[in-house]
């Protein structure tokens, strides 16, 4: 019998069936560390709060494009698939006519869901590339200021993401493992494209079964738990990470313990940068000294561990929260000149890490291989957005922008096209970009659920999940592709983001071009065998499609099994044989192209520049608590914050705020209590936990609770912290986003505590007679 599985970011679920039919999810027998996240999926994809009809605002259907004064506040009426296609048809027609395809934004960014050929951007490219292009953004609101900075300085952050050495022989090899933001368990539930084998939990504790010391920086102690060892946790103060380890490297090349022959054949610009660690042109040394004041990490401690470092083979890694943030740059830049410094990069157990923990991928040992994509085509519109910059596109339209040293204009959208993500969700400070997104004239979204995203929409198409649909689903890493099945039918008339984009093709006439003559299942075997093609090239040996769409899984294993990887290994054993792609082809401690681009937020090598948000700001005598936005344990993202086991987690029927003992006492807050976030962007009710975990001053409010700004003077009364959060880029480098740079003020809620309406879906009324 056909084995039946379904696959999410955050797991590979089977499905059992009992005697009527009726399915249950358990987690797949070879996952040793299965997410409880997936196991309320199917509930969740069966709630009211689901989009069951296509839906179109009041205001929209009077009196047509522009009245985006009435998004989010107007009721919607819902209608028939025609109409609505016919809707979106005709207004993509109108604007491409009008503006040209230079005014439709369909960068559309976010994660959606597991899938090859059901992930929704890729089928959104595709259907842009033929609908004559759109604007799109580059990198992403997870490590844009990694992205943008390492490619120039040592390698591509998608290279360095995909071979960190692995778990195994970091055990066999480090002694010593130093980690800022920890390497959170809570994040390793996922993978892009759907985690099979959850390795993190083991993967710590073997590197503590081996002997190797772990020393975790993070304002949150819970950031590195593993298992049978006494983590050492450095409470350091948010955003200081870089002085850290500045200071780090500063006390290793006074004291003459730099490797000199690794630096000298390896790197460039050490000379520069050893001027600026050692102040000899600015007076200030960066020592213990100096990073102790701006850190809160005592001298003593920084030293001594300056020295551990330099005689133990050490791992040296940092989340990518350290650079989410304003000047984000720098803290990665400091990385990898710590781990140049220490000259053990590229040795096994040896030299920095850019995310282990992050997601489930890195440290793995399973073989990396290009699986299939849905071909993308080209887009012939050139304009496009760093990522995190839409309200700023939005409200600036015509205006100059830096990125990446050129300089760029905004476009003028008046289009906005959206599948797969969730900017009210996503992005920082939500007030500003619900004003932002009052100007494009129309907004068309597929969404699942009636969350914020939906509710700001004009024009609503229900998308199904991934339950719902046949899939094929391979990650980065993991060793095993699956074959998705359908676990349940659609939730009402929803329909799958490809059928959708399929049906607006046909009517703007390129709908033989956007399929190819191929129906969803032919779609799915074309994928699987293009990847099996270059399994076959990458030495990986696959079943032909029939036996594994009967088996379910197809396991990846490249023939003389599988071999330990060990990040920048062959740079290492001969840099002339493999340079790296930057300038000088070595690891640039200083690089004259950024130094060129003249910029005061990013110069040319890894410097402490202090953010505009931090606890040692001027700001924080007004809101003296740095808020740490970081990813739920609960869900991923906003997706099933709906769920089951998210709603278990709340607190007053709000988001857990997390606060040490000490703040809540000043403020008198009890556990429990629900709570007012607040600064001058704006306010959050949640509901407050005392935790001695979390370093005085640091608040933690996790992502993810669906924006509903029902609350008093329009605060958001379910507790999402992107009402807090600051909508700045990193640098004028890259132009990430910067959630992590926030301050925030807190009190005790004494109003009437208002309903949550989060998850209740919009007012719906009938269409009114014309
Ligand atoms: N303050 C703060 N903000 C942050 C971060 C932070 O650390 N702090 N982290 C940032 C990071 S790293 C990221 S990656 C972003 C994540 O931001 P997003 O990826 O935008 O967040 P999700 O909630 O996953 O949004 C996915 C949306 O797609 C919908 N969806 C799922 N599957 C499908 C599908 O098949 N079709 C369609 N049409 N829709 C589907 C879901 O219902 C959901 O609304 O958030 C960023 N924002
Ligand atoms: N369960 C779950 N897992 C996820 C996600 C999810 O939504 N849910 N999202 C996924 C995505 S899209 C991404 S990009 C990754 C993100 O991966 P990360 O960026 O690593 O995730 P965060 O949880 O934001 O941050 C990790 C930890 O860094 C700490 N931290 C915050 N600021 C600082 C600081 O200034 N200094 C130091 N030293 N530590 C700091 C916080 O305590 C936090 O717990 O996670 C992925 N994993
Ligand atoms: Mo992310």
């Amino acid at each position: 019998m056909r084995r039946e599985l379904t696959v999410s970011h955050w797991g590979t679920y089977e499905v059992e069936r009992d005697a009527a039919g009726e399915p249950r999810l358990v987690p797949l027998r070879d996952d040793p560390d299965p997410s409880p996240i997936g196991l309320s999926m199917l509930d969740a994809y069966r709630a009211p709060v689901r989009v069951g009809r296509p839906a179109v605002r009041a205001g929209w259907l009077e009196r047509g494009p522009g009245s985006g004064e009435g998004r989010g506040r107007e009721p919607f009426v819902e209608v028939g698939w025609d109409e609505a296609l016919d809707l979106v048809a005709g207004e993509l027609r109108r604007v491409r006519k009008r503006y040209g395809n230079a005014a439709v934004f369909a960068g559309s960014y976010g994660w959606a869901s597991a899938g090859r050929f059901h992930h929704a951007q890729s089928q959104l490219r595709r259907f842009y590339a033929l609908a004559g292009g759109s604007v799109t953004h580059r990198e992403t609101y997870s490590y844009a200021a990694a992205q943008v900075l390492l490619r120039r300085i040592v390698a591509p952050m998608e290279q360095l993401e995909t071979e960190h050495t692995d778990w195994a022989t970091l055990a066999a090899h480090a002694r010593l493992f130093v980690s800022f933001g920890g390497v959170p368990r809570k994040n390793a539930q996922v993978s892009p494209g759907g985690a099979v084998v959850h390795r993190v939990r083991d993967g710590l504790a073997r590197l503590a079964a081996a002997g190797c010391r772990i020393v975790n920086f993070s304002p949150v102690r819970s950031d590195l738990e593993a298992d049978g060892a006494a983590v050492e946790w450095i409470p350091v103060r948010p955003n200081t990470d870089t002085a850290v380890m500045l200071a780090l490297a500063c006390e290793t090349v006074r004291d003459g313990r730099h490797d000199t022959v690794f630096l000298e054949t390896h790197c460039v610009g050490f000379e520069r940068w050893s001027r600026y660690l050692l102040g000899l042109d600015d007076g200030v040394p960066k020592d213990a000294e100096w990073a102790a004041r701006l850190s809160g990490v005592p001298a003593g401690r920084l030293r001594a561990l300056s020295r551990e470092m330099s005689g133990t083979r050490t791992m040296v890694n940092a989340a990518w929260a350290l650079q989410r943030a304003e000047h984000g740059e720098q803290p990665y830049w400091a990385l990898v000149g710590l781990a140049a410094v220490l000259g053990q990069v590229g040795l096994p157990g040896g030299g920095f890490g850019v995310g282990y923990g992050c997601e489930n991928g890195p440290g793995s040992r399973h073989p990396r291989w290009p699986a299939a994509r849905v071909p993308a085509g080209m887009n012939p519109v050139g304009a496009f957005i760093p990522v995190a910059r839409i309200a700023d596109m939005l409200l600036h339209p015509g205006e100059p922008f830096d990125y990446d040293g050129g300089t760029h204009r905004y476009p003028e959208v008046r289009l906005v096209h959206w599948a797969g993500g969730n900017p009210f969700h996503h992005h920082q400070d939500l007030n500003r970009l619900a004003r932002a997104w009052r100007r494009p004239e129309t907004i068309v979204v597929h969404e699942q659920v009636w969350n914020a995203h939906a509710k700001h929409a004009d024009i609503v198409l229900p998308a199904t999940a991934s339950v719902e649909r046949d899939d094929l689903a391979f990650a980065v890493r993991e060793p095993m592709a699956v074959a998705m099945s359908q676990v349940l039918p659609p939730y009402g008339e929803a329909r799958d983001d490809h059928a959708i984009l399929a049906a607006l093709a046909a009517r703007l006439g390129f709908g033989d071009a956007f399929t190819e003559g191929r129906g969803t299942a032919q779609w799915i075997e074309w994928l699987y065998e293009r990847s099996r093609e270059h399994a076959v090239r990458a030495g990986i040996a696959m079943p032909p499609y029939a036996v594994f769409r009967e088996a379910g899984i197809a396991r990846l294993e490249p023939a003389g099994g599988e071999r330990p990887v060990v990040m920048l290994e062959a740079f290492r054993a001969d840099p002339v044989a493999h340079p790296l792609a930057t300038a000088s082809g070595r690891i640039e401690l200083w690089s004259d192209a950024i130094a060129g681009f003249g910029l005061d937020d990013c110069p040319g090598m890894a410097v402490w520049r202090e953010p505009r948000e931090w606890l040692g700001a001027p700001l924080a005598a007004r809101f003296p608590l740095h808020l740490v936005s970081d990813q739920p344990h609960t869900k991923l993202h906003s997706q099933l914050d709906h769920a089951a086991l998210s709603r278990a987690n709340k607190v007053a029927g709000r988001e857990p705020v997390r606060m040490h003992p000490d703040d809540a006492a000043a403020r008198g807050v009890a556990d429990g209590d629900l709570v007012r976030v607040f600064n001058d962007r704006g306010a959050c009710l949640a509901g407050a936990v005392l935790d001695d975990g979390l370093r005085p001053g640091v608040v933690r409010l996790s992502t993810g609770a669906w924006w509903d700004p029902t609350g008093p003077g329009g605060s958001c009364a379910h507790g999402n912290p992107n009402v807090l959060t600051r909508d700045v880029g990193t640098s004028r480098l890259a132009q990430g986003c910067s959630s992590s740079s926030c301050l925030v003020q807190l009190e005790r809620y004494s109003g009437v505590p208002p309903a949550v309406r989060a998850f209740e879906p919009p007012a719906f009324v009938r269409r009114a007679r014309g």
